[in-house]
């Protein structure tokens, strides 16, 4: 019995240390706190805009929502007539599966279309378009890094009319913490625990 008990502690840790949220952010902080829009914001705590510009928009700002009708988000094309190039702070990914999921609507103020790139290094490479009535999807988008890659997360909006595609919550996750079958043996570790540890305490409770 010992041996099964070594042996499902030994999943639960193998399984926490893979445990895999690498970044995350929904820009709620961003522009001095709630409430508070910018317009060519540069001062975001896990990303820089590398070329042209981004506005902060607080929901309901120039009639924008963002994301679930809360917080804060970005519009790729800043104010300066030549739309973001929005990287993210470098992150080292070891080789491995990952998942990429952002948040992106149309711009919510004219019908023209916006276009942009999403791409992190050579491993992930994507062009969306979006009409400006197109409201808020979640992209999601799994790819493989073959070799240990420090690199960034990348949004780069096309043109520069300031109206662009509007962007929150961006997560990176390692593939073994997804809910995906790696994740399984948690469960039944802990479940295993918990079943060892009643039959412990009734034992010592017997003697
Ligand atoms: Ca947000
Ligand atoms: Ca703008
Ligand atoms: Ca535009």
């Amino acid at each position: 019995m010992k041996k099964f008990l070594s042996a499902a502690i030994l999943t639960l840790a193998c399984t926490s240390a893979n445990a895999g949220l690498i970044f995350s952010d929904n820009f709620d902080s961003e522009a001095g706190g709630a409430g508070n829009s910018s317009l060519n914001y540069n001062n975001f705590s896990q990303w820089s805009v590398t070329d042209g510009t981004v506005d902060v928009v607080s929901n309901g700002g120039w009639g924008i929502t963002c994301a679930g009708g809360i917080g804060k988000c970005v519009d790729l094309d800043g104010s300066t007539g030549d739309a973001g190039t929005f990287s993210s702070n470098s992150i080292t990914l070891a080789a491995g599966e990952y998942t990429l999921s952002f948040d992106i609507s149309g711009n919510q103020r004219n019908s023209v279309n916006d276009a942009m790139g999403v791409s992190l290094g050579g491993f992930f490479n994507e062009d969306f378009t979006r009409s400006g009535s197109v409201g808020w999807e979640t992209i999601v988008r799994t790819f493989t890094v073959t070799t240990e890659t420090t690199n960034s997360i990348t949004f780069n909006h096309a043109g520069g009319d300031n109206i662009g595609i509007m962007l929150d919550n961006v997560s990176l996750v390692s593939a073994s913490s997804s809910a995906t079958s790696v994740d399984e043996p948690a469960p039944l570790a802990l479940l295993l625990l918990g079943a060892f540890g009643i039959a412990a305490t009734r034992r010592k409770q017997n003697t």
